[in-house]
C-alpha cells in the first residue's frame, strides 16, 4: 500500500476526508452536497413519497427511493394500482413496472399475474440477468425463482364490482384517469401525511416517481395495473424504457402517466428528456412532448388524458397535462406537497 492511500485510509477512519493536504493526493472526489428530492404522480404520491424521501432523507440512494417509494403504492388496497387494480376484460390483473438508475441500468417486466411487487421484480431483472425486459409466464417464472410469493389469482372487492359492472356492456372503450372531481379541494396542499381515502375513490391505476438524490445522482420508477378492462395481453407506456420512463442523468429522469398508447407513439419520456437537454425546464420540456400528442391525436385529445412529471439535474421539478386535473406530489427537505399540474386546457 502506497503512503498517500495509508494516509487517506487513517484520515476517512478519522471522518476527515473533504480536505487536501498539501502532499496528499485524495484517492476519491469529495461530491458536493445536494438536496435531495422526489417527485410522484397524483395524490397517491403524498404516501409514496413519504416511503422514498426515509431513503433519500438519511442519504440513501435515489434508486433505492423509487422502489421503496412505489412498494407503498402497490401494496394499497384501496388503490388501483398492483394486484388489487381493475382485470383485464377476460378478468385476470396484468401488472407492468419498470425502473432506471443513474448507469442507464433498467429494468421492467409486463404482462405479470399475481405479483404483488412488480417494480421489485423489474429491479431484479435489472441487477440479475443479462436483459432489460421479461414478459408474462416467463416474468412469473423469474420471479417466484427468485423468491417473490405466488398470490391467489383473486380480483380485490372493488376491481371485482368494477368488473361485473364492466361485464354488462363489456364495451371496449378505455377511459383513463379522469380525475375524481375535487380533489384537490379534499386535501389540504401543505400536508405533510397523506390522507386517508376510502374504497373506490381511486381511479387512477398508476404511478410514477422520479428522484435525485444527495449524490446528484437521478433515478425513477412506474408501477401500474394498466388501463381497466383492456384487451388480454396489452402492455402499456408504464414498462417501455423510453416512453413511461427514462432516466438520463446528465439531464434528467421523467415518467408519464394517462393513455399508454399515446405516449408509446412519441417516445413521451424520453422525448421530454431530450427536450431538457436542450435547455428546456422541466414543466416546458413536458408541454411540448404533450402539445406534440395533441396535434396527433387531433380531436380525439378530449377523450384522454397524459401527463408527464419530469425532474432536472439541478432538481427542480415540474409537470404538464393534456387536461386539468392531472396532480403530483413532491417531497423536499421542506415537507412533502400537492400541486396541481399546469395543462393546455
Ligand atoms: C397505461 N399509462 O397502462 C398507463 C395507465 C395510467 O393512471 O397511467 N393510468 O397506459
Amino acid at each position: 500500500m502506497s503512503m498517500n492511500r495509508r494516509r487517506f485510509i487513517n484520515l476517512s477512519s478519522l471522518g476527515i476526508t473533504s480536505f487536501t493536504l498539501s502532499g496528499f493526493i485524495p484517492t476519491s472526489k469529495q461530491l458536493p452536497f445536494v438536496h435531495p428530492i422526489v417527485a410522484s404522480t397524483w395524490d397517491a404520491g403524498l404516501a409514496a413519497n413519504l416511503a422514498a424521501w426515509k431513503i433519500l432523507g438519511a442519504g440513501g440512494k435515489a434508486i433505492d427511493a423509487v422502489e421503496n417509494g412505489v412498494m407503498i403504492t402497490e401494496d394499497e388496497i384501496n388503490c388501483c394500482v398492483g394486484l388489487s387494480g381493475n382485470p383485464d376484460r377476460d378478468g385476470h390483473v396484468t401488472l407492468d413496472a419498470s425502473i432506471m438508475d443513474h448507469e442507464f441500468n433498467c429494468g421492467s417486466v409486463a404482462f405479470l399475474e399475481r405479483i404483488k411487487h412488480p417494480i421489485s421484480v423489474a429491479r431484479r431483472i435489472m441487477e440479475k440477468t443479462p436483459h432489460v425486459m421479461l414478459v408474462g409466464e416467463g416474468a412469473q417464472q423469474f420471479a417466484v425463482a427468485e423468491g417473490f410469493k405466488l398470490e391467489p389469482a383473486q380480483l380485490s372487492d372493488d376491481a371485482k364490482k368494477a368488473y361485473e359492472n364492466w361485464l354488462k356492456k363489456s364495451e371496449y372503450k378505455p377511459v383513463i384517469n379522469i380525475e375524481r372531481k375535487n380533489t384537490l379541494s379534499q386535501l389540504d396542499p401543505s400536508l405533510m401525511a397523506p390522507p386517508k381515502l376510502s374504497n373506490g375513490e381511486w381511479n387512477h391505476d398508476t404511478i410514477g416517481m422520479v428522484a435525485l438524490d444527495r449524490f446528484g445522482n437521478l433515478s425513477g420508477s412506474c408501477t401500474t395495473s394498466g388501463a381497466g378492462f383492456k384487451m388480454r395481453g396489452r402492455v402499456g407506456d408504464s414498462p417501455i424504457i423510453g416512453a413511461g420512463l427514462y432516466v438520463d442523468n446528465e439531464v434528467g429522469a421523467v415518467v408519464a402517466t394517462g393513455q399508454g398508447e399515446d405516449v408509446i407513439r412519441v417516445a413521451g419520456s424520453s422525448a421530454v428528456v431530450e427536450q431538457m437537454r436542450q435547455g428546456k425546464s422541466p414543466e416546458e420540456a413536458c408541454k411540448v412532448v404533450v402539445e406534440r400528442i395533441r396535434k396527433i391525436k387531433k380531436e380525439k385529445a378530449k377523450d384522454i388524458q397524459i401527463c408527464f412529471v419530469a425532474i432536472n439535474k439541478k432538481g427542480e421539478v415540474g409537470a404538464f397535462a393534456l387536461h386539468k386535473g392531472f396532480n403530483y406530489a413532491v417531497h423536499t427537505q421542506d415537507g412533502n406537497k400537492l400541486f396541481e399540474s399546469a395543462s393546455i386546457d
